[in-house]
């Protein structure tokens, strides 16, 4: 028997984990005992990686489109051959349309400073990660603040004495550690408020649950602060110091007193005030959470706001059980890792094809792009056309809403290619597949794990590839010697990428063979709190009222516009995940799809009755987008004006036998709607009639 220390990837919280190996085959997956806040656990996703790397229904090898677009008709290819393929096309594409109708998307993973130098290398600015269309309008509310972007920011949970939760469904949707943190922090005292317009997981754990009407919790936040403001609940001395525009807040939520609030929400004016006291109660140590999963509503941006700024208000920015920024490498007196991206590379001067840091869109963040626009962008050609697509670890048929315009969209380029695992939506309609290795069967670039304790993680193979498959920074490598741009992907293999990224650490690989990561440092690392906070903003402080909206002319205040509550007869259509399944990726895994096969319609009870829907009947779902079917759930466990499914379902791809046509698709039915100044995709702002079927 063997043991291989590496990372997790059955989803992108990345735990460390523990492999255990006896011939070339994984016997058994845990969680690396010797990571603090990790020491053995694993979640149900990563215990089934085993059955992953069996699947026999896999992509397995190089695949080249014979017949047309989704239609399955496909030829088995060597790898010169499909690399060659693509090669070529690009190469054509590129002369005819110039590098800027070449586009990348990817679900930003560990090789990211691959795809980025490839683009740059080509002279494209059309790469785009999935993060628009999971948190973009967090994203852009906490550079508007701090100038930091979200992923630079982190909870710490396991200090807080009261965590404030809307919709963040920890339990359901977890993070492995911050899940054992919150176990342990409720035991010893820490209270639990939980805001949802559904009891999830999460609220049975919860000292206080609010049933709040959907999209309406910035209503809720107004009144907070307006309480919290009232009557002097507030941190004066980091307001003071640290906060810019806080006269403009308070006179801004004169008019949204609880009573208001309580006819916009459904929370009482009563439980309005006592939440608000009871947080500033325990200030510094309480949180109120700033996410996780903000595409819901077009005024995003602005709620996402609210709470950073109930957050400042609490004075809680770097102070235990608080807001922290993380540290990385340079913070613990460390050389960071290397980076492709790092080089000397082309300027690339064209823009961006969805304006993302142009005047057209100077608010979201050019780093990610905003991927929900590109189908649009796609199919009008404006204001440039986009001809071919390399989409890696990801799946944008599924996860940019409006499937029927997405496939219309992806069917009309001249090349799209899929670096993938499975037959994913995208793979299943793209000319040419290229399937990649699974995180057991290979190695990566090696992961700055920042936070308070910042560290280095290593993903490195476990057992050899089953199928003739291939790490994608190598499926990079080799489309760039293809390209004339070789030269700036240094390595030949694993081994002279983690090479270049040590030189010069004083960090070698044998680091990480006794437990998998190497600490940098032993302490946490948090900044001084007097004088030492390094907001990267014009002010140098937290900005109520943003620089980054005030000089492009958008409001850092606008007035409240409550999102539209579902005519008679409709509901709002709210998503989410369960705890056995990562987004649009593992419902065909065997055991994974066991546990949760096909998802189910909730509604609440007293709707049912009306529609004459009764629970497990089959019903049909319809919106301005499509329609599809699904057995209703009827509980009194969500509000009447929504109803609930989970993302994922409903799957297209017949190859996949055992999710092929189970439960029904989400992203069919919603519209591809953008929050234009937060960048994220208003996935909940679609509302949907139901209708028994049997
Ligand atoms: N309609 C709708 N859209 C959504 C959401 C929603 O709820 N509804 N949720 C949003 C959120 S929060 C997020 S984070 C995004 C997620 O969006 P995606 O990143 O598109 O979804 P995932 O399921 O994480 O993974 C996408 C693809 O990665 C492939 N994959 C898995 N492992 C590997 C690997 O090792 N190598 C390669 N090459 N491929 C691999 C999977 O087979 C899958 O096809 O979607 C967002 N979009
Ligand atoms: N098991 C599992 N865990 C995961 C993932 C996974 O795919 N599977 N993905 C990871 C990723 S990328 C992400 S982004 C996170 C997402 O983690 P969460 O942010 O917790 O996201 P969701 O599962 O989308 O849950 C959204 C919740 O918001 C509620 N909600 C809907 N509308 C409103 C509203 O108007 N107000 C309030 N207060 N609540 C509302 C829904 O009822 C639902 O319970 O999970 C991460 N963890
Ligand atoms: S949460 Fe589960 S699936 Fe995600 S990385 Fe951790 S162990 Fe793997
Ligand atoms: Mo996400």
């Amino acid at each position: 028997m063997q043991y291989v220390y590496s990372i997790c990837l059955m989803c992108t919280v990345r735990c460390p984990i523990k492999v255990m190996v006896k011939n070339d085959d994984v016997k058994l997956i845990e969680g690396n005992p010797h990571v603090a806040g990790i020491e053995g656990s694993i979640c149900p996703k990563g215990a089934a990686g085993v059955n992953l790397l069996n699947d026999d229904q896999r992509v397995k090898s190089p695949l080249i489109r014979t017949g047309p677009r989704g239609a399955g008709q496909w030829r088995e290819a060597t790898w010169e051959e499909a690399l060659d393929y693509v090669a070529e096309k690009l190469k054509e594409i590129k002369e005819k349309h110039g590098p800027r109708s070449i586009a990348l998307t990817e679900r930003a993973h560990l090789n990211s400073h691959i795809s980025k130098t490839f683009m740059k290398a080509i002279g494209s600015p059309n790469y785009f990660t999935h993060d628009s269309c999971c948190k973009g309008s967090l994203n852009t509310a906490f550079r508007s603040m701090t100038g930091y972007a979200d992923g630079n920011a982190g909870l710490d949970i396991a200090k807080a004495k009261h965590v404030i939760l809307y919709g963040r469904n920890y339990f359901e949707s977890i993070e492995l550690k911050v899940v054992k943190q919150l176990t342990q922090a409720l035991d010893n005292g820490t209270k639990l408020t939980y805001i949802d317009p559904r009891i999830t997981v999460t609220a049975t754990k919860a000292h206080k649950y609010h049933m709040i009407r959907p999209g309406t919790d910035l209503a809720l936040n107004y009144a907070l602060m307006h309480v919290i403001i009232r009557e002097g609940l507030y941190d004066k001395e980091f307001v003071n110091r640290w906060v810019l525009g806080f006269k403009a807040l308070q006179s801004f939520i004169e008019p949204y007193t609880p009573k208001w609030a309580e006819q916009e929400t459904g929370i009482s004016a009563k439980e309005i005030i006592s939440l608000a006291r009871e947080a500033s109660e325990v200030k510094p140590s309480v949180i109120f959470h700033y996410g996780y999963r903000s595409s819901h509503y077009t005024n995003e941006v602005y709620f996402r706001r609210s709470l950073i700024m109930l957050n400042a208000l609490m004075g809680n920015i770097e102070a235990p059980g608080g807001l922290f920024f993380k540290k990385g490498a340079k913070d613990a007196g460390k050389k960071a890792l290397g980076k492709l991206v790092d080089q000397e590379l082309p300027k690339v001067t064209e823009e961006r094809c969805d304006g993302v840091g142009t005047p057209r869109f100077p608010t979201a963040d050019p780093a990610h792009g905003v991927v929900q626009l590109l189908p649009n962008v796609i199919l009008s050609e404006d204001p440039y056309p986009i001809k071919a697509v390399l989409v890696w670890r990801h799946d944008p048929m599924l996860s940019i809403p409006d499937y029927e315009n997405n496939k219309q969209a992806f069917s009309k380029l001249d090349l799209l290619v899929a670096i993938d695992i499975h037959f994913s939506e995208t793979a299943w309609l793209a000319d040419v597949i290229l399937p990649e290795s699974i995180y057991l069967e290979r190695g990566d670039s090696i992961q700055e794990a920042n936070g308070l304790k910042p560290s280095l993680v290593l993903r490195k193979p476990a057992v050899t590839p089953r199928y003739d498959t291939r790490p994608g920074w190598e499926i990079m490598k080799e489309l760039a010697d293809r390209l004339n741009i070789g030269n700036y992907f240094p390595y030949n293999s694993l081994e002279d990428l983690w090479a270049y990224q040590l030189e010069g650490t004083g960090i070698s690989i044998e680091d990480f063979e006794a437990k998998g990561v190497v600490s940098l440092s032993k302490d946490p690392i948090y900044w001084e709190r007097q004088e030492g906070l390094k907001f990267k903003t014009p002010s140098g402080k937290i900005e109520f009222v943003s620089s980054l909206f005030e000089k492009n002319g958008v409001s850092s205040f606008p007035a409240y516009v409550p999102v539209a509550p579902p005519e008679e007869g409709s509901f709002r259509l709210m998503i989410g995940r369960g705890i056995a399944h990562t987004h649009v990726s593992t419902q065909n895994i065997p055991l994974l799809n066991e546990l949760v096969s096909e998802n189910l319609l909730w509604i609440n009870t007293r709707e049912a009755e009306k529609l004459g829907v009764k629970n497990g009947q089959m019903v049909e779902v319809s919106s301005s987008r499509g329609t599809d079917t699904i057995r209703a759930f009827v509980t009194d466990l969500i509000h009447p004006h929504a109803v609930f499914m989970l993302h994922g379902f409903g799957r297209r791809v017949p190859v996949l036998t055992r999710c092929h046509n189970k439960g029904a698709c989400d992203t069919l039915l919603e519209e591809n709607i953008t929050d234009m100044v937060g960048g994220s995709p208003a996935l909940q702002h679609v509302h949907v009639k139901v209708r028994p079927i049997s």
